[in-house]
């Protein structure tokens, strides 16, 4: 049962329904509030624990008034992957991958945005927008689609990595792409979505949007029977995602369901990371990156929007933030492909590199249980990969050819009896 919304610094409230971005008295971020005990009754008559794993499986969890309105591909269920060859590799027992890759849209923006877009729905809204550095905007072009809203999305200009234009423009979205970087293109759509009340704006700010994506710690737990990772390691851009998933944790716990809280642990892109350098420093404020620069485009973002959310949860569940370079994250995206088969974007391989630099250093002890969260699929950015593999031989049609490449002795034929 939601309540309201409500200002994380001063509390102040707003009604469910109310289009509202920012704390109108002091400009903070919002997050919807729920009334537990009501909730707690609503599910002891629904029959929630039987709808197979996915976003919708957790419905009485999320703001939505009109079910019957709800935008959906299909999103969340995603697997949960035990790693054994890598956890031998890093001396570790219990090391998971939560592969957000297996979404509709191959991200985990999918179960924001199946929220978020049948809020859109519910409120009337005709159009949609977002500024993305991929993946919010193939995501929100798909369900804008399949609900026939009007989408606009503003992409940075340069890097963004192919599969996720391919998507939003396949999707039908209009495609700007503005000069400047990522930073600069959410400031516009902030001041657009302000200026033009028509146009619902589904950034990661949006809170309706984060409630989609608290369903990725419902599902952990789910999955685990309840058995909650010591700690949960999660790629930070604009800082949405991870604070998102400290919210279902908490929220389970206060519903009785779990005990205990995993250490949310931030991992940012060197050359990205004014969360990370926050949370080192013991600094209450970040300090913007002017001109943010990495591999993983996905997560090069220098004035994330959320960072107050995630310093919060990283500091309140005791987990910690680290940085990665670039070498690290592409070494980290061969490894859990060559040794675990997942095969996922540069900036998801964040979270891999990320554990490995923190086990290294010790912060991360081997008897911890920890789930890797990697969040967009390997095939958004095939030309990294291909640019990091050893190119294809190329040979002649002929056995002998292929054996010689292959490295195969070569052997006297048995004849058949
Ligand atoms: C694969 O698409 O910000 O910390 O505009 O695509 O919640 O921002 C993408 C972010 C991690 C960071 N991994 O999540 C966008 C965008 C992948 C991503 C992140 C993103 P947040």
């Amino acid at each position: 049962m939601m309540t309201h919304q409500e200002c994380i610094n001063c509390r102040s409230k707003y009604a469910v329904d109310e289009v509202v971005y920012f704390c109108k008295k002091c400009g903070d971020l919002l997050e919807i509030k729920y009334d537990y005990a009501e909730l707690v009754k609503m599910l002891g008559k629904s029959d929630w624990e039987k709808v197979p794993l996915s976003v919708w499986r957790y419905k009485d969890f999320m703001p939505i008034n009109d079910f019957s309105k709800i935008v959906s591909l299909n999103e969340g269920g995603t697997g949960l992957h035990q790693c054994l060859r890598l956890g031998k590799q890093l001396g570790l027992r219990r090391l998971y991958v939560k592969n957000e890759g297996e979404n509709p849209t191959g991200s985990f923006k999918d179960r924001g945005m199946t929220v978020g877009v049948t809020k859109a729905v519910e409120l009337g809204a005709k159009s949609v927008i977002c500024a993305s550095t991929g993946n919010t905007s193939a995501s929100l072009a798909a369900y804008a689609a399949k609900a026939g809203l009007r989408c606009a999305v503003l992409i940075p200009s340069g890097k963004i990595a192919y599969g996720k234009l391919s998507q939003a423009m396949i999707y039908g979205a209009q495609v700007l792409q503005v000069r400047g970087n990522f930073d600069e293109a959410l400031d516009i759509v902030l001041k657009l979505s302000e200026k033009h009340r028509n146009i619902y704006l589904l950034n990661s700010i949006n809170p309706f949007r984060i409630e989609g994506q608290k369903s990725l710690a419902y599902e952990l737990c789910d999955q685990l029977e309840e058995e909650v990772p010591d700690r949960v390691v999660v790629p930070v851009g604009n800082a949405g995602n991870i604070s998102a998933i400290w919210k279902g944790f908490t929220e389970f716990r206060e519903l009785g369901f779990i005990g205990n809280l995993p250490r949310m642990t931030g991992i940012q892109a060197v050359g990205s990371a004014p969360i990370a350098q926050a949370i080192k420093s013991g600094s209450d404020k970040i300090v913007p990156v002017e001109k943010p620069e990495t591999i993983a485009t996905a997560i090069r973002i220098g004035a994330p929007v959320s960072w107050k959310k995630a310093v919060n949860a990283i500091r309140n569940s005791g987990g910690t933030a680290e940085t990665v370079t670039d070498e690290e994250i592409l070494a980290a995206q061969k490894l859990l492909a060559r040794v675990e088969g997942i095969f996922v974007e540069p900036a998801s391989a964040s979270s891999i590199a990320g554990l490995i630099k923190l086990v290294n250093n010790g912060v991360i002890g081997k008897d911890e249980s920890v789930v890797c969260v990697t969040t967009g699929h390997g095939l958004k950015d095939p030309d990294t990969a291909v640019k990091m593999s050893e190119k294809p031989v190329e040979v002649d049609a002929e056995i002998a050819a292929i054996e010689d490449a292959l490295g195969l002795k070569r052997q006297v034929a048995i004849l058949e009896r």
